[in-house]
């Protein structure tokens, strides 16, 4: 098998147009998504997976709104909309995404009181998911990230990719972004500072 891995971030229904946490044109990701999958032997999947009432979420404390900060156990936390409850259809990945090829779905997010951007550690940054253990055991060692949203799950992701020693590449045309104040230039300037490199589906090389 290869030693590169495509690793698809949430491209779930609550983060596409209509969705409760949309991100702007997260759907026109899909079939560029789906074109890429097919040009990886190993496809990895994450999935935002919260339970309903999840620390994250703006309605679950009194007073505040989406999109302002608290402060929780672990430091700062943007508060969302409720989004991806698990096993409600915003949580299910988009209905035209290709699954076919995908060997393991990470969950994240699924404890009450930490959130996860990142497919590798929780936002308490001590939990970790497993996955680069997985990675490891298999013999990968090279990732190229896609999916929502580049500033937050995709960029979190990547970092973390990194600092477990992987190679990692944001395929910029693949995802789409959030941008709450600036979040997306701060995103492409931190995973640059961090080694991430950048490309685009046209000019990929595996
Ligand atoms: C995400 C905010 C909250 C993401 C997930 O997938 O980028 N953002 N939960
Ligand atoms: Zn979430």
């Amino acid at each position: 098998m290869s030693d590169a891995c495509l690793v698809m971030v949430d491209i779930q229904n609550d983060f596409m147009p209509g969705g409760a946490l949309a991100v702007p044109q997260g759907d026109a990701i899909v079939a560029i998504v789906n074109r890429l999958a097919a040009r990886f032997q190993w496809v990895v999947a994450a999935q935002d997976w919260h339970p309903a009432r999840h620390a994250s979420f703006a309605s679950s404390h009194a007073g505040k709104k989406p999109f302002e900060t608290t402060r929780l156990s672990y430091g700062e936390q943007v508060l969302w909309p409720d989004h991806c409850v698990q096993g409600t259809e915003g949580a299910a990945f988009h209905r035209d995404l290709s699954l076919t090829g995908v060997q393991l779905i990470v969950r994240k997010g699924y404890r009450p009181d930490v959130d996860s951007y990142s497919v590798f550690v929780e936002a308490d940054r001590r939990t970790s998911t497993g996955l680069a253990g997985w990675l490891r055991e298999v013999g990968i060692r090279r990732l190229w990230f896609v999916g929502l949203a580049t500033d937050f799950c995709v960029l979190w992701s990547a970092l973390d990719a990194r600092a477990a020693g992987f190679e990692a590449t944001v395929i910029e045309d693949a995802c789409r972004a959030i941008d709450l104040n600036g979040s997306l230039d701060a995103a492409w300037k931190e995973m640059h500072a961090a080694g991430v490199k950048r490309t685009r589906s046209d000019a990929l090389q595996v």
